[in-house]
């Protein structure tokens, strides 16, 4: 077997446009010629981090070479576009993945060996780039990927943050946030684009001038700073294609007050600098909590309003003020309501700096845009104060205010039919400028209202979300217009989730299908259904996944110190820590595994499945009970893990500082993977994908994507298989849930819930209470309880109960987890993005040749 066979070229001929030599010798001098003249670095003493470096540059040059091909056929053809804004990508690391899609792999691996390096070992001296919260974040990342191996001649736009995602430190337990200085050595990824500039700005005056029956509205604002770009190339896999995603910081139009130092106001002097450059400097770690801050706001309008300009700058050198052809030219698609206030930016950039009149605007305003929510949390729901708005952004507020005019005459018109008081309450429901529900003084933008009423297109990212938001949030706007909305089920790449992150068993799915086709068309992986029978086959596929469990136990002997045993199933739970994925039910559940264990004979805890449970993910700074999790899952941890009755059979880690490298060791090594959201509450989960690719069987509700995930596990079983079938589900349904959370207060606990809820009061677990978490799901008095854990709890335990009968039957479970692989076609990205492209975009690939 060629351990390697999918790195290869597979006798295709490397395109003209590559003229780059990549033979080992070569790449060897080219890179200690960077570490040379790039750094001033000795070529007799390579450091790691300069080796590492070097490679990078060296790569970035074959990038540039193929992104420059990319927009010069772009360019010269003049395709439709598909632009992608997004405040967050969490792009990760970049050196496998670009030499893994370049198909680089061998004279690398060997030009390093000539340094005296691996490979592997090398690649982790890169920082992540983290320049994102969680699952919107990566699918952004995950979208690039795919429109780049699919040819689709797409940008993402988004914003360099100096800190990205704050660095997770568990101190005594307890979550301590650390920036995330990723920038430190300088990043060889990006390429810095000085020529590219525009000016952004916020705040002053609007100055009207009326002639005749037009208005002249000339804004006059008293701040502005330059966005400048940085251009990162997404290379595609299997094609000499190359995207981009560029991303811009923000700079002072003045660097430095010369007048106030000169007069001894030293530090005066860097003011201007130091306020334009707060711009981009941190990522918000907020995950769907909200963040009312206006520098936030400041964020949104500024990566958004550098990104329609750099596009409309670009289409007027083709096609000039034509701008009724911009909707066959370019889509906008809104990573949730961040960038929204795009759709006020374009109606000013083409009424005020374009002239043309409001209706060819907004007309076209309306064609170019299309919006995706990705959540129907209300606390996330962004809603921007008046006050804030208009100080900020004042001619952006007015503009706000007429759309919402017109589209108040509007719903005036299209429900006429209807008695006066119910109609009036429709409107106001719709209303994009409302009063504060818990204070009515106030006033609000609602960003969501805005985003539907402005696109084309409104979706969801997995079909019960799609099916939610059109009963609930937009339930109304679906009611106008129902053939707006639509649903586009997530997908996460193949390339880096499966392919490089378990090359072990990406090898063995290219040796049984006799073909690497699959990495590119996922619905080939089918073809492993019958593999799944075949007891030789199923023995190598428990190999595999048992030398990614070593590389785990080494992982977590490195960041706990202990030894696991890899001969345990694996149960893994990683995601942003929040009340609704209830990671406190399985800590509940793992504590019950603890009593039983406890309470059992020697000769009893023989039949005890031993487990190692892990748990990963960051709490927002500000989410107190999102942290108390975290505080609980260490204390359960150090009370099992260091019980001599108990640690053979049952353990309880929380990794620190959750980002998509750790996951990249997490995921493949997993047996077990928990998605156990309040049915109705988590919009569709990404994880749950990687999870399935990679073969580990799924504990979850019927929430988000595990739905449609246990739909592709059933259909491949044949006819006669339940939806359901082959995974552990359980807990209460979506259409329950209103009613359950009504009935809450008379709920009768479970006893064996009651003892946990005990012993966690008693203080058994390290030296705190933990009252207010508690509380949080006993107290029914303040109402609480709302994610349903105490319904779940009995459900949850039988399921627990099933899994660890399943494990003793090991032929059965690898039978399953071979199966999972196989039907997990549907959820590669490449399968998502390309119905975005049909569906909504409206975008065809245009390849290099
Ligand atoms: O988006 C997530 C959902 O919770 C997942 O179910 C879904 O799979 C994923 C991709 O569609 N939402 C999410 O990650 N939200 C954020 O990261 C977020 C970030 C900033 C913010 C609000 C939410 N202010």
């Amino acid at each position: 077997l060629d351990v390697v066979s999918f790195r290869n070229n597979n006798g295709r001929k490397r395109a003209e446009t590559s003229k780059k030599p990549t033979d080992p010798e070569t790449v060897h001098s080219d890179v200690l010629a960077k570490v040379e003249f790039n750094s001033g670095g000795n070529r007799g003493q390579v450091t790691a981090l300069l080796a590492y470096q070097g490679l990078a540059w060296n790569l970035r040059e074959h990038l540039m070479e193929r992104m420059i091909a990319t927009q010069n056929l772009w360019r010269e053809k003049d395709p439709k576009f598909v632009y992608y804004l997004s405040a967050e990508f969490l792009m990760g690391r970049s050196l496998l993945n670009t030499i893994q899609n370049l198909e680089l792999y061998e004279p690398y691996a060997q030009a390093l060996k000539m340094l005296g390096y691996n490979l592997e070992t090398l690649a982790e001296k890169e920082r992540d780039a983290s320049l994102g919260n969680g699952g919107l974040g990566r699918l952004a990342a995950c979208f690039l990927d795919a429109m780049a191996t699919m040819n689709l001649p797409g940008w993402g736009y988004g914003i360099r943050y100096k800190y990205g995602m704050f660095k997770q430190i568990i101190k005594d337990g307890e979550q301590m946030e650390v920036p995330d200085v990723w920038l430190t050595d300088g990043n060889p990824w990006e390429v810095r684009r000085p020529d590219v500039v525009f000016p952004v700005s916020f705040g002053g005056k609007l100055k009207k001038t009326v002639t005749g029956s037009h208005e002249l509205v000339e804004w006059i604002p008293d701040e502005q700073v330059i966005a400048m770009a940085y251009d990162v190339p997404i290379p595609g896999f299997n094609t000499q294609n190359t995207g981009n995603l560029r991303l811009w910081e923000s700079l002072p139009v003045n660097e430095f007050d010369l007048d106030a130092f000169n007069k001894g106001d030293i530090l005066s002097a860097y003011n201007e600098k130091g306020r334009a450059e707060a711009i981009t400097s941190v990522l918000y770690p907020n995950d769907s909590t909200p963040e009312g801050k206006a520098l936030r706001l400041k964020q949104q309008y500024f990566f958004v309003s550098a990104s329609l300009q750099d596009v409309l700058a670009r289409f007027k050198k083709v096609h000039g003020n034509q701008f009724d052809l911009l909707p066959e030219k370019a889509c906008f698609q809104l990573n949730d309501t961040h960038p929204t206030i795009g759709i006020a930016e374009m109606v000013h950039l083409l009424v005020d700096k374009e002239g043309l009149d409001w209706e060819a605007a907004w007309g076209i305003t309306t064609k170019v845009f299309a919006f995706t929510n990705h959540t129907i949390m209300p606390e996330a729901l962004e809603k921007w104060p008046v006050k804030v708005m208009r100080e900020f952004l004042p001619r952006h507020m007015e503009i706000i205010e007429t759309i919402d005019t017109q589209w108040q005459a509007f719903l005036e018109e299209k429900l006429s039919e209807m008695p006066k008081a119910e109609k009036q309450a429709a409107i106001d429901r719709m209303a994009i400028v409302h009063p504060n529900q818990w204070n009515k003084e106030e006033m609000l933008v609602n960003m969501a209202h805005l985003a539907v009423v402005g696109s084309h297109t409104v979706n969801g990212v997995a079909q019960i979300h799609s099916d939610i938001i059109k009963s609930t949030i937009f339930k109304d706007f679906h009611g106008v217009f129902p053939l707006k909305f639509q649903n586009k089920t997530n997908g996460v790449t193949p390339r880096r989730w499966l392919v490089f992150s378990n090359t072990d068993l990406a090898t063995l799915i290219t040796e049984a299908l006799g073909t690497q086709e699959w990495m590119t068309n996922c619905k080939l992986l089918e073809g492993l259904k019958p593999f799944a029978e075949d007891a030789e086959f199923r023995k190598k596929w428990s190999a595999v996944k048992r030398k990614n469990k070593e590389r785990l136990g080494a992982k977590i002997r490195e960041l706990t110190g202990d030894d696991v045993d890899t001969s345990s199933m694996f149960d893994i739970q990683i995601k942003r820590i929040h009340e609704y994925k209830r990671q406190f039910l399985n800590v509940l559940s793992v504590i019950r595994r603890y009593n039983t264990i406890k309470a059992m004979t020697p000769e009893e805890r023989k039949s005890v499945v031993p487990r190692v449970c892990v748990i990963a993910g960051k709490a927002a700074s500000s989410y107190e009970r999102a942290k108390d999790i975290i505080r609980l899952v260490g204390a359960v941890g150090d009370t099992i893990n260091t019980d001599p009755e108990v640690r053979d059979l049952l353990r309880l880690y929380f990794l620190p500082d959750y980002n998509v490298s750790l996951a990249e060791v997490i995921i493949p090594a997993a047996d077990l993977s928990q998605h156990i959201s309040t049915a109705g509450t988590e919009a569709s989960g990404t994880s749950n994908m990687k999870f399935q690719m990679n073969g580990s069987l799924i504990l979850g509700t019927m929430d988000g994507a595990n739905i449609e995930i246990a739909e592709e596990i059933a259909a491949i079983q044949g006819p006669d298989a339940k939806v359901g079938d082959g995974l552990f589900i359980f807990g209460v349904d979506a259409k329950d849930v209103p009613k359950l959370r009504k009935e809450r207060k008379e709920f009768k606990t479970d006893p064996r819930w009651d003892e946990i809820m005990d012993m966690i009061k008693k203080g058994t677990f390290g030296n705190d209470k933990f009252e207010a978490l508690v509380d949080s799901v006993n107290d029914m008095t303040v109402g609480n309880d709302w994610f349903l854990l105490a319904n779940d709890f009995a459900t949850y335990l039988d399921v627990q109960d099933e899994v660890d009968a399943m494990w003793k039957n090991q032929d059965e479970w690898v039978r399953r987890s071979i199966l999972y692989t196989a039907s997990s076609g549907k959820f590669s990205s490449d399968r998502t993005i390309s119905q975005y492209a049909e569906e909504i975009w409206d975008v065809q690939p245009l390849a290099v040749a």
